[in-house]
């Protein structure tokens, strides 16, 4: 069972997963066009770093005091047996868990370099000229997470910087000490958005009981410091003190779960953001491709459209007209300004826009398609250049690439929404009372 809605059924790609492929795919095809255009590369370049950042594992960092079951609870969430815990919990600096084709241990000196050890046995483990070991293992979890097991500090937040989520251990029994609160607070307040409080050895408790009881004292005590608390017996089944009367399997998936809520909070933020700097990317590579292009008279059509829709941006802004009528009057400067630009272009524009709409499987935002003047003003730019830079003399051919770059690039900026509407618009202005239906204040 997965978090919540914002992960599709088990096996069903998420949203940001899909994003993602959209991503990669457009940049592909980008990079597949045989133009020379310093926007494109630009255009590839960003997209593949938010592709990146989309897809970057979650980074768990695992904190609490010493003792308080850090490197079990690792390794309660990796599985049974696959740490080397005995050796791992004697270090001293942090460990770092990620996903690899086959295991590997390596120590990370001070200048970030990876030195490859023998395995937990080598000597090097405990001399400590490391300032961090990584272990990889090929586990199909640690292709999502990546986990830092930190070794015993003062300082916790010199952890949690890099981290997405922050999970507290703490000792059932004794929980939540005046210590162990003056850490977790030494650490910036936004870490307790995506923080889970994790209570060890349940396994000491011996009624089901006295399990609620501390979650019911833990949750009014830490009250507004932790998104979630977890209670699980992370013991190797070794240690645990009643064999047998505990499932550790069960905790370590509700655990997994507490994860999972927490991730998918991050994932739908960071797809929102995504999308806000891919739209931001591609308007400004859709304004800077084919700039030197520009014909020589529609430069002149150019100046006067920023200039007078300008003076439209203004009005509104001051007041003196309303949303509607801003609209309206760009709309109808546009519309001239492309006749002129390109006579005909107007009537085929209708026609024009179901060339971008290409199959994005994302939501539309079609409840306020015109976000803001400046946006619309921004938006009708954007075309008006398409039509201002085509260059003399261009073969078929490298018209339909450069038509293809620029139907990848409106995609990404989401303009197709805003085309659509202007596709509306100029077929309803046939009808002389109709006027933009969605342009609201
Ligand atoms: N019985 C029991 N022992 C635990 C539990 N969690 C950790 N321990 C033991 O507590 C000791 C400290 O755990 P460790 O994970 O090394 O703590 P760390 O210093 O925070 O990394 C070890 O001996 C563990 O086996 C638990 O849930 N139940
Ligand atoms: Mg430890």
């Amino acid at each position: 069972m997965r978090g919540s809605d914002l992960n599709a059924p088990d096996g069903a790609p998420a949203e940001w997963q899909k994003y993602a492929k959209v991503l990669r795919s457009a940049r592909e095809r980008l990079g597949n066009l045989r133009i020379d255009d310093p926007a494109l590369p630009f255009c590839v370049a960003g997209l593949a770093r938010i592709e990146a950042m989309l897809l970057r594992p979650v980074r768990i960092a695992i904190l609490g005091e010493t003792n308080s079951g850090k490197t079990s609870v690792a390794g309660l969430l990796l599985g049974t047996g696959v740490l080397p815990v005995s050796v791992l919990s004697n270090t001293s600096v942090p460990v770092l868990v990620s996903h690899g084709g086959e295991p590997s241990l390596a120590g990370i000196n001070r200048d970030g370099v990876s030195v490859r050890l023998d395995g937990p046995e080598d000597e090097r483990l405990k001399e400590g000229p490391f300032s961090a070991i990584a272990l990889s293992l090929p586990l199909p979890w640690l292709e999502e997470y990546q986990i830092a097991d930190t070794p015993p500090t003062s300082l916790p937040a010199e952890f949690t910087a890099d981290a997405d989520i922050a999970v507290w251990c703490t000792v059932a029994t004794r929980a939540w000490t005046e210590s162990e609160r003056n850490l977790w607070l030494s650490v910036p307040a936004r870490c307790r958005n995506a923080a889970i409080l994790v209570a060890t050895h349940k396994d000491s408790f011996y009624s089901d009981e006295d399990c609620a009881q501390v979650m019911r004292r833990l949750g009014t005590m830490t009250k507004g410091l932790f998104s979630e608390i977890v209670i699980v017996s992370a013991a190797e089944s070794g240690d645990v003190a009643e064999p047998g009367s505990i499932s550790s399997s069960q905790d370590s998936e509700e655990l997994r779960e507490a994860i999972a809520r927490c991730a998918d909070r991050l994932r739908a933020r960071r797809l929102l953001k995504s999308r806000r700097i891919v739209g931001r990317l591609a308007r400004i590579s859709l304004q800077a491709f084919g700039r030197r292009f520009i014909r020589h008279e529609a430069a002149a059509t150019l100046l006067q459209w920023t200039r007078s829709s300008g003076a439209i941006v203004k009005e509104y802004a001051s007041g003196q007209i309303t949303l509607e009528q801003a609209v309206e009057q760009l709309l109808k400067l546009f519309a001239e300004t492309a006749e002129d630009l390109r006579p005909g272009a107007i009537e085929s524009s209708a026609r024009r826009t179901s060339l971008t709409s290409e199959s994005l499987t994302h939501p539309r935002s079609s409840a306020m398609p015109f976000r803001s003047v400046a946006m619309v003003r921004a938006d009708l730019t954007v075309v008006l250049r398409m039509l201002a830079t085509t260059p003399p003399g261009e073969s078929p051919e490298r018209r339909e690439q450069r038509s293809a770059a620029r139907a990848t690039l409106v995609t990404l900026a989401e303009l197709d929404g805003t085309f659509a509407e202007l596709g509306t618009w100029l077929t309803a202005q046939a009808k002389p009372e109709n006027t933009p239906s969605r342009a609201r204040q």
